[in-house]
């Protein structure tokens, strides 16, 4: 069978079965166009995307802008590598920098080498700048939390089916409730050898659970008094995804360390990224970290539309107002359905928590009645599902997409 032969969904479900590693477990469709904020199936049935990759197509499937800058750089220069300069890194990570406020940019691929990467530099600085002792430095993480895959990020996570039978687990991680201050502040108070706390503005995969007001600016003040560095993981929550260009604008707070990516190409091309000011990131000196793709032409080049994007289209305004829109029009319509407890979420980082177990298989049913009605989610863990649309979504999209999930649920029995 030629590879690129057209597939019915069964087949192309089969294949992946057969020759794939069985790593993920997909809702049973099979898409082979995008565009905005629809998606095509293979039998050519429409969608809704309401989950834009787990926000890393922020800007719209094949955003034109982007998919151009993509083409363009395609052809000119793909990949010189680090050993050489190149035409476009220097122009990007200028206009990153000032994007973002801040001296220097380290370029990646995906968010999880991002995490990495700031928690390399976050260990550098302590040994070099704060004088801990050669392999002391401890992180301060959350529990729940998700940044990643790696060996290294997923030692500090708590979701075994993450972490289990992937041993021994790297060491240097403290971790405490989210969204506790008390519990930040006796962590740095007990641990003589902080560096860092990595943290979330919203834990996303632990189902869009948004921190109390003010709990990001106190962090961020618990971690100067201390000297402790403050990381922000906007993989997920940046780039405009939550209503302002990144979730800790919405409490004015600057981290030390800020982690990009997903969104930071508009889902088109794996590009991440770690900023810090020149007295942090002065740590990394040549041949100290590396990546063979990393800052390259083509993420240059598909990262910088991916931006303009963001700004010329307003969609952290957009993001704002129809969040606003999704969650009062859900709330309204919550109290009349006894299979939904509630909505939460920022911008168009949303999810409702399903009435029902973690265990259960509720979440996932109400998920395949969402697509046979022409929308796609996916649950998080258990019972809770996110909604996260491509931010270009208009007023009129977003009304339709609440009458689908109004109407799947008024119809959906267990
Ligand atoms: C999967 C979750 C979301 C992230 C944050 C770093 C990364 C992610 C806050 C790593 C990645 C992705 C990974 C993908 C599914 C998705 C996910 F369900 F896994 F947890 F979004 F919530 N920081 N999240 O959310 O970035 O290396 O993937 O580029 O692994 O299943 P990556």
């Amino acid at each position: 069978m030629a590879v690129l032969e057209h597939l019915t969904s069964q087949q192309a479900i089969d294949l992946e079965n057969k020759y794939g590693a069985h790593n993920y477990h997909p809702l049973p469709v099979v898409l082979s166009k995008g565009e905005g904020v629809y998606v095509w199936d293979v039998e050519g049935r429409k969608y809704y995307d309401f989950l834009s990759a787990y926000s890393a197509v922020n800007q719209g499937h094949c955003h034109p802008k982007i998919v151009g800058a993509m083409v363009e750089q395609a052809k000119t220069l793909t990949l010189t590598s680090r050993a050489f300069y190149n035409d476009m890194l220097g122009k990007y990570e200028k206009y990153v920098t000032e994007t973002f406020g801040f001296d220097k940019l380290l370029p990646m691929n995906t968010g999880a080498e991002a995490v990495e990467t700031a928690l390399k530099v976050c260990r550098r600085w302590a040994y070099q700048k704060k004088g801990i002792p050669e392999n002391q430095a401890k992180v301060i993480v959350c529990e729940n939390n998700f940044h990643g895959r790696t060996t290294t990020i997923i030692s500090f996570s708590n979701d075994e089916v993450a972490r289990e039978n992937y041993g021994p687990y790297t060491e240097g991680f403290v971790k405490i409730e989210y969204d506790n201050l008390t519990a930040l502040e006796n962590a740095l108070k007990s641990n003589p050898h902080v560096a860092g706390f990595l943290v979330e503005p919203i834990q996303g995969e632990a189902g869009v659970y948004v921190p109390s007001e003010g709990y990001l600016k106190e962090a961020r003040a618990l971690c100067e008094k201390y000297n402790v560095l403050f990381i922000a993981d906007e993989v997920q929550t940046g780039i405009a995804r939550t209503g302002k260009m990144l979730a800790v604008d919405h409490e004015s707070v600057k981290p030390d360390i800020l982690i990009l990516g997903k969104a930071l190409s508009g889902g088109v091309y794996p590009v991440s990224g770690v900023l810090a000011n020149d007295d942090i990131m002065e740590v990394i000196t040549p041949g100290s970290h590396g990546s063979t793709f990393g800052g390259n032409p083509v993420a240059a080049a598909v990262s910088t539309a991916a931006l303009e994007v963001i700004k010329e289209e307003n969609l952290a305004q957009n993001a704002e107002e129809l969040g606003e829109l999704f969650r009062e029009e859900l709330n309204k319509f919550i109290p009349s359905c006894d299979l939904v407890v509630k909505v939460r979420g920022k911008g168009l980082l949303n999810a409702i928590v399903i009435n029902d177990t973690e265990e259960s298989s509720t979440a996932w049913d109400i998920c395949i009645a969402l697509k046979e009605n022409g929308l796609l989610a996916k649950p998080t863990h258990g019972n809770i599902i996110r909604f996260a649309p491509p931010l270009v979504m208009d007023r009129e999209q977003l009304l339709d997409c609440v009458s689908i999930i109004v109407k799947t649920l008024n119809e959906f029995t267990k």
